[in-house]
């Protein structure tokens, strides 16, 4: 064995056994699973049902039907009788394993709240989920853009969601990108003044949603205070979360996001324009519908498709894409599944229902 590949050997090994300590530190071990045939996969997500950039995530690697160990975890802090208990993926064996991710990215920590959770703008949340591990290259990989970039890269068969041909590639990027700045985070959690559709009980959560966080969070840095490098994770988080927290009932805010929103989505209706193509990329299904699709979706939960009634390509979009398999299983099943039922998802899905049966 040469030292390269003794290095490699381990690299994997030491990742077996740090991500084997992030599995023993969850709740429930059921929510830890094998998807797909393989007894044991290449990879291996943490991730979240509801969270949005994990579904971006999963649908990829259902599109590209690769096997995972998939562990789904809680992303929620929550008050229990002996105080906050806090949300799985804030766990030191995590975030331990999430930092390693995020050097290799060289970005620096997140450190304040804009209500966007783009990498490239915001920085580097190292208490986030999604988080992939691939035991052949021996890499951990962070944030949702990257690892369906990475996925496609390593992974071509069926179908590659990145066009080859540069201009293509260049243009289905870009839209990625677009979809990765959106406010999501804001949009998600905060209060809107006038129009605020979600569901009650999601409101409910996120009236102490902020501060559920930043306890657990001050908790976990004063109990691993001997690790500078953790205590810095906790400090990067506690800043961004007391930012939200900020503004989550800030109506000028709140209306600016949402403005925001509309003018990325009037774009998005030009840039469509009255194609024959369902898809966004001329023809061929790709990284963009898959980042859009997600996101339509989730917008549509939170009773935002108003933000795009008078814009038909957009409309006619979003039709297309509720009715890609992938998306009905890992954005609009995942969402019944583990997010509070709303009233103006019902429609989408009845419809991915029906898709899924018939
Ligand atoms: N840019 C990152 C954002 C990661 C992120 O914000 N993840 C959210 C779920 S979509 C999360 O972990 N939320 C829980 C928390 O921040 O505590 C990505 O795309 O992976």
């Amino acid at each position: 064995m040469d030292v390269d590949n003794a290095n490699l050997v381990e690299t994997i090994e030491q990742l077996k056994h740090m991500t084997a300590l992030v599995r023993a530190g969850m709740l429930d071990p059921q929510r830890s699973t094998l998807v797909g045939d393989a007894q044991s996969p290449r990879f291996e997500l943490f991730h979240a049902a509801s969270s949005l950039c994990s579904q971006k995530v999963r649908t990829v690697l259902h599109e590209k039907r690769l096997s995972y160990r998939s562990n789904d975890m809680i992303i929620l802090c929550s008050m229990g009788a002996d105080g906050v208990m806090a949300a799985e993926h804030y766990n030191p064996a995590y975030v331990r394993l999430r930092l390693i991710a995020g050097k290799d990215m060289g970005q620096a920590l997140v450190s304040g709240y804009s209500g966007r959770t783009s990498v490239e703008t915001e920085g580097f949340d190292p208490c986030a989920v999604p988080l992939l591990i691939d035991y052949v290259a021996g890499r951990v990989i962070a944030d949702s853009k990257r690892i369906c970039c990475y996925l496609d890269e390593v992974s071509t068969e069926p179908l590659q969601l990145l066009p080859a041909a540069a201009q293509a590639r260049a243009e289905v990027m870009r839209q990625v990108s677009i979809v990765d700045r959106l406010p999501n985070a804001a949009l998600l959690y905060g209060f809107h003044p006038d129009a605020d559709h979600r569901p009650e009980s999601l409101k409910s959560v996120m009236e102490t949603v902020y501060d559920y966080k930043v306890m657990a969070l001050q908790a976990l840095a004063e109990a691993n205070a001997g690790d500078a490098e953790l205590v810095g994770a906790y400090r990067a988080k506690i800043a961004k979360e007391s930012g939200g927290k900020k503004v989550c009932h800030d109506a000028a805010f709140q209306r600016a996001v949402r403005q925001d929103a509309r003018e990325i989505l009037m774009a998005l209706d030009q840039a469509l324009g009255a194609q024959s193509s369902p898809y966004l990329n001329g023809h061929a299904f790709s990284l963009a519908d898959v980042a859009w699709g997600v996101n339509l979706i989730r917008m549509a939960y939170l009773g935002l498709a108003s933000l795009w009634d008078d814009q038909h390509n957009v409309t006619r979009y979003f039709q297309a894409l509720t009715q890609r398999p992938s998306l009905c299983s890992e954005a609009i099943g995942a969402s019944i599944d583990s997010l509070p039922p709303s009233e103006h998802f019902a429609g989408v899905a009845q419809r991915a229902a029906q898709r899924r049966n018939s």
